[in-house]
Parts: C-alpha cells; sequence; structure tokens
C-alpha cells in the first residue's frame, strides 16, 4: 500500500468541538465534523490520547491502555467514529504513548504497592543520577516509602517504563493489537525514540541524560519486534514515530521500507530555529538559514537514502507557525498559504493541526491565569526565579507556551466560537469573530488553497513520491526545491518575507506552466520577481 499521497490531520480533541455542553471536546464533535474534514480532503485523522487519564499533561499519562475516557464519549463512541469516518474513506490515527505512564496507571500502583513483578516494568534506582524532566525539575522522584527513586523523563507523574523489560514489551504489543483489532488504522508513537535506555545511568555535563537513552542501537530492534509482532501484520496502516532530538541517520533507518520500523518520523529540529541559544523559553527572530539548511539536509538525505519525512509546521506542543514565520499582521491570509506550500509540495507526508486551515493564530492571553498547560505553569515559575519581571516572563509564555495551539477550534462567531455552549475547559482566542471556519468558507482562501494542495498530493505522482533536491540554496529570501519524477519536474519557490525579492529561473521552466501560486496573474521571467510570502510551483 502506498500511504505517500496521503494527508493527516491532527485533532486535539479536548479542544475541537463540544457536544455536551461540559466545555470539554468529544469524539460525537468529530464524528459531527467528518463533512467538513471529508470537504478538506483529509485521509486520516490522528487524535491526541483519548484514554483514561489524570489529565496531568492533557491525556499524556495514561492510566489505563485498553478504554476510552467517558469524558470524550467511551468506547461506544470511538466505535460509531471509526464506522462514520470510513465511510467518508476516512480512517483514526491513535496516540501511542509507550514510553511511560501514569503514576495512577494499574501496573504502577502495583509496583507502589510492593509486587515484585510490577517493579520491574519501571525504572527504579537506589541512587537518582543528576538528570532534569523535559518539563522541569527533577527526572527522578521517591518512589513511596521505600529508598528508591522511579525515572520519569517528563512530569513526575509520567514514570517510564523498562522497555528492557520483555513483559514489557509483550503487554505493549497487545495494547497496540487491540486498537487495530478495533480498526484503528494509523498509529503515532509518542517519544519513541527514548524508550531504549541504558542499563546504567548516569550523571553527565547537561544533567539530561540524552545520550544515555536517545535513538540507542536497541530502539531499533524494539520497534522491529513491535512491528512484526502488531502493526507490520496489517499493510494498511500508517505508522509515525516521535523523534525527540534525533538525527537524520536516525531517521533514515527507521524509515527505510525494508527494515520494517516505522512509515515515518516527526522530527523538531526546524521548530527550534527561533529559540536563542537552543533555549526554548526566549524569544527571536527564526533563523533562514538554518531552516533552510535543515529543509535541504533533511530532505535531500531522505530522499536519497528512501527515508520517508512527515512534514509539519504545527502540532499540539508548538505555538502556531504563522506567529513564528510569518508577518501575520499584514499577511496572514498569503503567509499560511505559503507555509503550507513549502510542506504540502515537498517530499513527505504532510499533517495539518487542526485550524490550521483556516490560519489560526496565537490567542496573546495577557494573564497567567488563562494558562492550563503543566509545562506552561512550570516554566512561568522556574522563569521567575531567574530574576526576569513577571511581565517578561509573561510575553515568553504568550509565545511559546504549548497552549498557544490548544485552544477551542474556531468554527464561528457565535459565543464561545461555536466550540461549546459551556465554559471552555482553555479560553477561546478573542480573534474568533475575525478567525473561524464559517468566514473562512464563505469569504477566505486559506481553505480552498488546502484543498487544493491535497487534491495535487491524491493526483500526482510527482507530488506524492518524485525525488527532492533543493534549489538555489544560498538565496536569503527563498526556500525553494526540485522534485522529479520520470519526466516531469516541480520547482517550488517560496518567499520567507515580506519583502518582495527576485530569483533565476532554469531555462526550461520558463517554457512551464503554474501549477501553485498565492498571487494572480503572475507572468515568468527569467529573473522572477516573489512578492511577498509568494510561493509559486512551475510544473515542466
Ligand atoms: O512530546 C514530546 C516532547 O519532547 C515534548 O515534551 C516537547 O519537547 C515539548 O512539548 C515542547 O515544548 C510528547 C507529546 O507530544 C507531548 O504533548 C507530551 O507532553 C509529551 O510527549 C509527554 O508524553
Amino acid at each position: 500500500m502506498t500511504f505517500k499521497n496521503k494527508v493527516i490531520y491532527q485533532i486535539y480533541p479536548k479542544s475541537f468541538l463540544d457536544t455536551t455542553g461540559n466545555g470539554i471536546g468529544d469524539l460525537a464533535g468529530i464524528i459531527q465534523k467528518l463533512p467538513y474534514l471529508s470537504q478538506l480532503g483529509v485521509d486520516m485523522l490522528w487524535l491526541n490520547p483519548i484514554y483514561p487519564s489524570p489529565q496531568k499533561d492533557n491525556g499524556y499519562d495514561i492510566s489505563n491502555y485498553l478504554e476510552v475516557d467517558s469524558l470524550f464519549g467511551g468506547m461506544g463512541e470511538l466505535e460509531r467514529l471509526i464506522k462514520e469516518a470510513k465511510k467518508h474513506q476516512i480512517d483514526i490515527m491513535f496516540d501511542m504513548v509507550l514510553n511511560h505512564v501514569s503514576t495512577e496507571h494499574e501496573w504502577f500502583q502495583k509496583a507502589l504497592a510492593g509486587d515484585k513483578k510490577y517493579q520491574d516494568y519501571f525504572i527504579l534506582r537506589d541512587e537518582p543520577t543528576d538528570w532534569v524532566s523535559k518539563f522541569g525539575g527533577n527526572a527522578w522522584s521517591k518512589f513511596g516509602e521505600t529508598d528508591q527513586y522511579y525515572l520519569h523523563l517528563f512530569d513526575k507523574t509520567q514514570a517510564d517504563l523498562n522497555w528492557r523489560n520483555e513483559e514489557v514489551r509483550e503487554e505493549l504489543v497487545t495494547v497496540v493489537n487491540f486498537w487495530l483489532e478495533k480498526g484503528i488504522r494509523g498509529l503515532r508513537f509518542d517519544v519513541i525514540n527514548v524508550i531504549g535506555k541504558d542499563e546504567v545511568l548516569q550523571n553527565n555535563e547537561h544533567n539530561d541524560g540524552k545520550a544515555e537513552y536517545t535513538d540507542k542501537p536497541i530502539t531499533h530492534d524494539y520497534l522491529k519486534e513491535l512491528s512484526r509482532n502488531s502493526f507490520g501484520k496489517y499493510d494498511d496502516t500508517i505508522t509515525v514515530g516521535e523523534m525527540s532530538s534525533t538525527t537524520i541517520e536516525n531517521c533514515v533507518l527507521y524509515t527505510q521500507p525494508e527494515r520494517n520500523e516505522l512509515s515515518m518520523t516527526f522530527n523538531f529540529h526546524h521548530l527550534k530555529v527561533d529559540y536563542a541559544n537552543k533555549e526554548k523559553w526566549t524569544i527571536a527572530d527564526f533563523d533562514f538559514e538554518e531552516l533552510k539548511e535543515l529543509f535541504h539536509s533533511w530532505g535531500e538525505t531522505m530522499s536519497e537514502q528512501n527515508g520517508w519525512n512527515a512534514l509539519f509546521w504545527n502540532n499540539h506542543d508548538q505555538p502556531r507557525a504563522l506567529n513564528r514565520f510569518v508577518d501575520v499582521k499584514h499577511f496572514r491570509e498569503t503567509g499560511a498559504k505559503m507555509l503550507a506550500a513549502s510542506i504540502h509540495l515537498s517530499r513527505g507526508t504532510p499533517f495539518i493541526y487542526m485550524g490550521e486551515e483556516i490560519g489560526m493564530v496565537n490567542p496573546e492571553f495577557d494573564s497567567i491565569d488563562q494558562y492550563v498547560d503543566v509545562e506552561s505553569l512550570n516554566a512561568f515559575n522556574e522563569l521567575l526565579e531567574t530574576g526576569k519581571t513577571e511581565a517578561e516572563v509573561l510575553n515568553i509564555i504568550k509565545e511559546k507556551s504549548r497552549d498557544n495551539s490548544r485552544t477551542p477550534m474556531q468554527w464561528n462567531g457565535d459565543c464561545y466560537s461555536g466550540f461549546s455552549t459551556g465554559t471552555p475547559w482553555l479560553q477561546v482566542a478573542d480573534n474568533y469573530s475575525e478567525i473561524n471556519v464559517e468566514k473562512e468558507l464563505t469569504e477566505g482562501s486559506i481553505f480552498s488553497f488546502y484543498q487544493e494542495l491535497i487534491r495535487l498530493r491524491k493526483t500526482m505522482p510527482l507530488i506524492a513520491e518524485g525525488t527532492y533536491k533543493g534549489f538555489e540554496k544560498k538565496h536569503s529570501q527563498v526556500y525553494g526545491f526540485i522534485r522529479t519524477y520520470q519526466e516531469q519536474e516541480l520547482l517550488c519557490l517560496n518567499n520567507f518575507y515580506s519583502e518582495p525579492t527576485s530569483i533565476m529561473i532554469p531555462d526550461d521552466f520558463l517554457e512551464g506552466t503554474i501549477l501553485v501560486d498565492n498571487y494572480s496573474n503572475t507572468v515568468l521571467a527569467k529573473e522572477q520577481v516573489l512578492q511577498p510570502y509568494q510561493t509559486l510551483a512551475i510544473l515542466v
């Protein structure tokens, strides 16, 4: 089966559509909007975790792998969603959080109660290392009343599982098969490249232990084993691994088809180009040179070595890309289309994060009380401790918080943007009367641009399967690349700035036709002028 002509849409279920009025989105809401998603043309919906969970990390702290939280409508509603979606040729992708479980999970509770079998499901040590958790604070917490400590790379309520224990791996195979049998056809594996931890864990100069658990050779073995025993038996299944601080070399290995690990990988290097000193909680302009360098090296290496990338600008952990890469005040629509084309015409599988197709932007909250995310709240306190003023800290949170993308979907101009009749769990962005689906479908042009990009991928093997080669890599404003398939070539040019620029077009493309353009009446010329945030794709 080829998945290469497909496009995946990510839904943050808590924030998509609430049909009960409790302020939290639910599966019935997704079912209600299937016609909308089908109109857009997407093939698969990735749902963030909907398992029972104490919701300390919005569902990434799972307390039962084999159930759907009643908060979202329970198992019956999921079965209905799978069935209804199928009628629109849409499949469901589940979020598999297999690196850790909630400390409320039965396994952890049994371990705490003294059951030796379950204690070996976790990573317990007498002497903790000095590692810091990814959400701030110590990565080790006291294991109950004992003298031991358990490892948690994330929140202290997210205990890392011991993948070295074969029984753990068997349990997780059972989990994956359970969902495949339900009819789930997509699997997104959360932080899957950190599951293989070294046996001996030590202090190190970065206080993070990354080298002792990131992309370890044994992780490739675990993935092969998991594939062999579960999803590898279904040839219509798509898998994507979320890779934390990974390398191209490893992502090639994770995704080369003959290795039978994963269909594709997410990496985040391109979303760190606006970090000052590699620190997330800073404010800086994006570094275009670095962005281009990353896109070209990943694009070319994956293409040459037959690996496969997941392509995305947004997800539930990232502030809205429009606020990061575009002068959103003046060029929201044009910029949204340029960002879209720059990945949808590239080699890899495009992911659209809900609201992206209508050009949603950050909510611009102005009080810390409006934030819910554990990472943001921890960062707020830690940044205050560094001596920054509250105003300075809030400004950083405003730009960087994960809640920026988690605000409720903006359906229309009604109260709470048509998301719910009750008070939403996270406040709706104030801009909803300006930016919403209803308005976009009647007078906007972003949605239809996405429709066209999706249609092109479905109908043109050149876009779905063509090779990737960087173009004019030294240009100071344009990110360009060439796709090639049999006798066809596509030149894609993207101006990442609000100033016009020009670029020399190779002669053979001058004879070509314009396939995609976010401006009208463009005339091809040897020295091609590109307007602010123009995206132009020429086919020969
Ligand atoms: O994210 C993994 C991850 O590395 C994030 O912590 C990321 O670095 C951070 O969000 C950037 O601010 C995954 C999920 O996508 C995230 O929502 C979860 O919180 C995390 O795993 C733990 O399960």
